[in-house]
């Protein structure tokens, strides 16, 4: 059964593919697997190497390549999931690359479900200084989304480390957000990878709560208002992956 799953996933271009039991996936800050399906018994995780676009000098290129990404991710996950539904008679819950999540209070920035955790549990790749995921093949070139199933099935082997601790990650990120080993700094590392994200959205608002309304309407027509709204509109847009792209691993 594995087998033929996998060649499924491999023939839809999905790049790589790793099974986990539910027990392997040890994530202590994310919900219990059995929150998105009681069943549940075992993890598919979906490894997709972006585009070589996504490191085009142009950011409109670059983000327009991760976009293209994500709508092939969701697309995949969506038909897997419903492939296994379909020919295994399984009960699926499908995993986003980042959204939706459970915004609460007291967990910002936090989602339910670790896919970097998954990934390592499914022999997809081994954790780096730069707290991200390496793949044996693709390097930290790669983004992932998983599948929960109620099918056991049986685990791929686990990998080794891979990263060879040159700190080469560690000195071009801007925002000094990785110093700390063991940690992203996340009010940091946002405020260079999202520069019209949430935070710049909240700080525009207040500035214009408290504008008089010739300023308000200099604001509202002005270039900062429609990034933001584009940024909303298209999902967030990311402006900064240097310690993914300065790691050598994965090179040819
Ligand atoms: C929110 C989020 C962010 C936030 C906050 C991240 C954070 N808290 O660390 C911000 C905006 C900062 C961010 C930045 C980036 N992100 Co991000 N992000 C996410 C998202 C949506 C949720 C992360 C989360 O909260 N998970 C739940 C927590 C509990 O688990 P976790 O992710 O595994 O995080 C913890 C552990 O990894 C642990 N940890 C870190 N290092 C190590 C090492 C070891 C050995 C161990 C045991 C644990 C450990 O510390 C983390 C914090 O508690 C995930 C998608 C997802 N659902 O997983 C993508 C995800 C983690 N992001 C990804 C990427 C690519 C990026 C960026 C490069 C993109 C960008 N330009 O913004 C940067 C890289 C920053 C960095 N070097 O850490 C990829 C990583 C792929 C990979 N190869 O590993 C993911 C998995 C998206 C995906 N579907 O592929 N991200
Ligand atoms: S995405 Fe940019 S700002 Fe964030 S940790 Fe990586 S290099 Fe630093
Ligand atoms: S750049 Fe160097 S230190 Fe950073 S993850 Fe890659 S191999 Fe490890």
């Amino acid at each position: 059964m594995e087998e033929q799953i996998k060649n499924y996933i491999l023939d839809l271009g999905v790049d790589d593919v790793g099974f986990a039991r539910m027990e392997d996936y040890q994530s202590p800050k994310s919900y219990a697997i059995t929150s998105f399906l009681p069943s549940a018994k075992s993890v598919i995780v979906l490894a997709y190497k972006p585009l070589s676009s996504c490191e085009s000098p142009s950011m409109t290129a670059a983000q327009n390549g991760y976009l293209d990404l994500g709508s092939f991710a969701r697309s995949s996950s969506y038909q897997i999931a419903r492939y296994l539904e379909r020919t295994h008679n399984a009960k699926v819950a499908t995993l986003p690359v980042a959204y939706p999540l459970d915004i609460q209070d007291d967990r910002k920035a936090i989602a339910d479900f670790s896919q970097r955790h998954a990934a390592v549990a499914a022999g997809l790749g081994s954790f780096g200084r730069h707290n991200l995921v390496i793949h044996p093949r693709f390097g930290t070139r790669v983004i992932f989304t998983s599948i929960i199933t109620n099918l056991s099935l049986q685990p791929s082997p686990k990998c080794e480390e891979f990263c060879t601790h040159c700190n080469l990650c560690v000195e071009n990120c801007p925002a000094r957000a990785l110093d700390e080993e063991g940690k992203t700094d996340v009010v940091r590392c946002l405020s260079h990878s999202q520069p019209y994200g949430l935070i710049a959205d909240i700080t525009f608002q207040m500035q214009r709560l408290g504008s008089q309304p010739e300023e308000q309407k200099q604001m509202l027509t002005g270039a900062q208002y429609a990034r933001l709204r584009q940024s909303a509109h298209l999902g967030n847009q990311y402006m900064c992956y240097n310690c993914l792209k300065s790691c050598p691993l994965g090179l040819a």
